[in-house]
């Protein structure tokens, strides 16, 4: 701006200050006035420069602004979907905790009945080992029992043998005179007659009728074992004459129990009629079939029944 007249001649001095505004700005200084002036031009270049950096900088602001507002948008939506991943995982933790819950729960009721089980399983041992403590202990007395037994039943087999030896026998050779001659033996209430001759099966089951007596019938294992211990080889009143293969004894009987060797009755020929033998070791297995006519090498055995005691209700045969 034009400085005043009066003043035109002092020393004008214009200074252009590209960094400053319109604005004149003035000093006085020794009487000097010094003037800042800007042109317009200067001022509209810095304006558009400042300008431009402002819109720079407007524009940079923007591009940060919306990468803030996407990042911000990204994070929002990271945030929902974590809330929902949390919600989610909140849920099962509830549920697994219930469960848990409902498993401790279990599991202490099953380490309950463990414990009541186990109780039981102890007081079960126990009464077993009891049970087998007595268990041993009468077995152990059945055995001794049984040692007993066996030698008492072989001490009466003795003692029953022996029995027509003494008493009996006596009462009987006085009240019969017939049973205690020569080759009568006595066994569990019945006489047995053995032979010294050598007959056929027919001829030997007539003697016996003759006597009074039949052919050996055999019922009892005992019965067997003695007419063994006696040690003959004998007819016994046995056959199949009247059908092949059905044996019947003499009394009309059918054989019940037989005591037969090994492989017979073979009836090897047509063997009819039954015999007792002693060579094996085994006392029953010792019956044979032999051929009844053909065949006079066995002696024989009878037997009769007596009623006991013999010497009170023994009676002599009607046929005799
Ligand atoms: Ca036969
Ligand atoms: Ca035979």
């Amino acid at each position: 701006r034009p400085a005043p007249r009066e003043k035109r001649q002092q020393t004008l001095l214009l200074i252009m200050d590209q960094e400053t505004s319109t604005q004149v700005k003035h000093t006085h200084r020794q009487n000097i006035t010094v003037y800042y002036v800007c042109p317009q031009s200067l001022i509209r270049d810095q304006l558009q420069t400042r300008y431009n950096n402002l819109t720079k900088e407007r524009d940079q602001l923007q591009t940060r602004y919306n990468n803030l507002t996407r990042e911000r948008d990204q994070l929002q939506t990271s945030y929902n979907n974590l809330t929902e991943e949390r919600d989610q995982l909140q849920t099962r933790y509830n549920n697994l905790t219930d469960e848990r819950d409902q498993l401790q729960t279990r599991y202490n009721n099953l380490t309950r009945e463990r414990d009541q089980l186990q109780t039981r399983y102890n007081n079960l041992t126990d009464e077993r080992d009891q049970l087998q403590t007595r268990y041993n202990n009468l077995t152990r007395e059945r055995d001794q029992l049984q040692t007993r037994y066996n030698n008492l039943t072989k001490e009466k087999g003795h003692i029953q043998a022996n029995k027509i030896n003494i008493s009996q026998c006596v009462h009987l050779c006085s009240s019969t005179g017939q049973y205690c001659q020569e080759g009568w033996r006595y066994f569990d209430s019945s006489l047995y007659f053995l032979s010294t001759e050598k007959k056929t099966w027919e001829e030997s089951r007539q003697d016996c009728l003759e006597r009074g007596a039949d052919l050996v019938i055999i019922n009892s294992r005992e019965e067997q074992t003695f007419v063994f211990n006696l040690h003959l080889r004998a007819w016994i009143g046995l056959t199949d004459s009247v059908t092949e293969g059905t044996w019947k004894w003499v009394d009309g009987t059918s054989l019940t129990t037989g005591y037969w060797s090994a492989g017979q009755p073979d009836d090897r020929g047509q063997e009819d009629c039954a015999e007792i033998y002693f060579s094996k070791d085994d006392p029953v297995t010792t019956w044979n079939d032999d051929k009844c006519g053909t065949n006079h090498n066995w002696i024989w055995s009878c037997f009769k029944t007596l009623k006991w005691p013999p010497f009170l209700t023994f009676s002599l045969p009607h046929n005799h």
